[in-house]
C-alpha cells in the first residue's frame, strides 16, 4: 500500500523541510510554500461595505471569508470578519483590496502587517551592555524582595539572601533575573515608593555588573524604574503594561527593553469576577494599544516585549484560553514573555496544593514555548532549564516569537 499519512505543517519551515525531502526543486519550493500553509486572520469592527468587498475578493482569490449573517442584510454597521486562505490567497487578496474604495486599503495594510509580524522570529533585545538575542528561549529567574509575594514572600527580604538566590539562579541556568520589591498578587496592597526602594536598592547594588546576566526590575512605579536604571539595571518589567505615561517617558529616556504585561484593572481589583467576551482578542487589542502608545511616546518598538499576564485579572478559563492561543500574540510582531510559574490556575486545573505546582508550571511553560514564547519567567530555574531545552530540541529551530 501507499502508507498515506497526514502531515502536521503549521509553520513555513516545517513545510520547507517536507518539500526538500520530497525532492522539490528550489523554484517549485517557493510556489508550493505559498500554497501549502494555511492562515486564519480575524478582524473586528469592519464596516459592512469593506466586509462585503473583502468576502468577494477573498473568494475570488481562492480563499474564503466568514462574516455574520447581518452583514449581507446590511443590519450591522460593523462586524467581525474571518479571512481564511494560504499565503498565495492572501497575496492575491491584498493586491485586489488595495485598489478598492472605502477603508479597504487600510484593511489590506493591517492584514499584511499582521501576517508578516506573525512570521517574525529574529528578535534581539538591545541592552545597555550589549545585544541579547532571543534565538533560544531565555529563562528569567524571579527574585521577590517582598514579605508577601504569593509563593516566596519573606524568603529573600535580607539583601544577602536575595543576592545569593540570584547567584544560585544564574548557576542553575537563568539568562536574566527579575527583581521585584512589591507583590502584585491578588488583593495585595500597594507599597510606597520609599518602601519599595528600601527593599530593592541594596539588592540591585549587589547584583548589577556582578551577576553576569541582565537584571530586570519588576516595578510599576516610574520613579523606581528610573532609580533602578540609574543604578545599572538593564530593563523594566511593568505589570501595568506601561499605562502610566511617566513610565513610558522613563523607558524612552533610558532606551531600555520593557515588558508590557496585560492586566485587567489593578492588583487590588483584578480578581473581582474578571469578564471578557473573547479574552484572546481583548488582550491582543489592549497590548496593541499599549505598544502603539509607547512608540508614540518615544519608545523604540524593538525594545518592547509582550506578556498576556497569566493570573492578572483572569479567571482560570481565561488563563487556559490565553495559553491555548498564545501563538496568536505573535501577530503583534514582538517577542512573548510568559509567567505561569506556581500560579493558581495550575491548582485549579489539576487539584494540586499550592506548594505542588512545579510540574503543572513546567507543562504550561513548555506548551508556551511550543507556541513561540521566547522568555519564561520562573521561580524554579533548575527544573525549568532542562524542560525547556528538551522542548527546543524537539521543536527544532525556534517557532517565531
Ligand atoms: N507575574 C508576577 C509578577 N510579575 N511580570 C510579568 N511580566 N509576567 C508575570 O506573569 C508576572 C510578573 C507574579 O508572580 P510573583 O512575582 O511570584 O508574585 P508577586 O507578584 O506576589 O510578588
Amino acid at each position: 500500500m501507499f502508507n498515506a499519512h497526514v502531515l502536521e505543517l503549521p509553520e513555513r519551515r516545517d513545510l520547507r523541510e517536507v518539500l526538500r525531502r520530497v525532492g522539490v526543486q528550489t523554484q517549485g519550493r517557493d510556489v508550493l510554500e505559498r500554497k501549502g500553509l494555511f492562515r486564519a486572520v480575524k478582524l473586528e469592527n469592519i464596516g459592512f461595505r469593506e466586509a462585503l468587498i473583502a468576502k468577494q475578493e477573498m473568494l475570488g482569490a481562492g480563499g474564503d471569508a466568514a462574516t455574520p449573517k447581518g452583514t449581507v442584510e446590511f443590519s450591522h454597521e460593523t462586524s467581525d470578519l474571518l479571512l481564511l486562505g494560504t499565503p498565495l490567497h492572501f497575496r492575491r487578496f491584498l493586491a485586489k483590496m488595495r485598489r478598492q474604495p472605502f477603508r479597504c486599503r487600510a484593511l489590506a495594510e493591517e492584514v499584511e502587517k499582521t501576517l508578516e509580524a506573525y512570521e517574525r522570529r529574529d528578535f534581539v533585545l538591545s541592552l545597555p551592555q550589549g545585544e541579547f538575542p532571543l534565538d533560544r528561549v531565555r529563562i528569567m529567574g524571579v527574585l521577590n524582595v517582598t514579605p508577601d509575594s504569593f509563593s516566596d514572600g519573606g524568603h529573600f527580604l535580607e539583601p544577602e539572601k536575595a543576592v545569593a538566590r540570584a547567584e544560585a539562579m544564574v548557576e542553575e541556568g537563568a539568562d536574566l533575573v527579575d527583581v521585584g520589591g512589591e507583590s502584585t498578587r491578588p488583593y495585595s496592597e500597594r507599597v510606597s515608593a520609599e518602601e519599595e526602594w528600601k527593599r530593592l536598592e541594596p539588592v540591585l547594588e549587589g547584583l548589577v555588573d556582578r551577576l553576569g546576566v541582565p537584571v530586570s526590575v519588576d516595578t510599576s512605579k516610574p520613579e523606581i524604574a528610573a532609580r533602578a536604571l540609574d543604578l545599572g539595571a538593564d530593563m523594566v518589567n511593568d505589570v501595568l503594561g506601561l499605562r502610566d505615561e511617566a513610565m513610558v517617558r522613563v523607558v524612552a529616556k533610558y532606551d531600555v527593553p520593557a515588558v508590557v504585561m496585560h492586566m485587567l484593572g489593578t492588583p487590588e481589583t483584578m480578581q473581582e469576577s474578571p469578564t471578557y467576551d473573547d479574552v484572546v482578542a481583548e488582550v491582543l487589542r489592549w497590548l496593541r494599544e499599549r505598544l502603539r502608545a509607547a512608540v508614540e511616546g518615544g519608545v523604540d518598538e524593538e525594545k518592547l516585549i509582550v506578556d498576556p499576564g497569566i493570573g492578572f485579572g483572569k479567571a482560570p478559563e481565561h488563563n487556559l484560553a490565553l495559553l491555548r492561543n498564545l501563538g496568536s500574540l505573535r501577530s503583534l510582531g514582538r517577542p512573548i514573555l510568559v509567567g505561569t510559574s506556581r500560579k493558581s490556575f495550575v491548582s485549579h486545573a489539576t487539584g494540586v496544593q499550592p506548594e505542588e505546582r512545579l510540574e503543572g508550571s513546567l507543562a504550561a511553560g513548555v506548551l508556551a514555548v511550543a507556541q513561540g514564547a521566547r522568555i519564561l519567567r520562573v521561580h524554579d530555574v533548575a527544573q525549568t532549564v532542562p524542560a525547556v531545552r528538551l522542548a527546543e530540541a524537539i521543536l527544532g529551530q525556534p517557532k517565531g516569537g
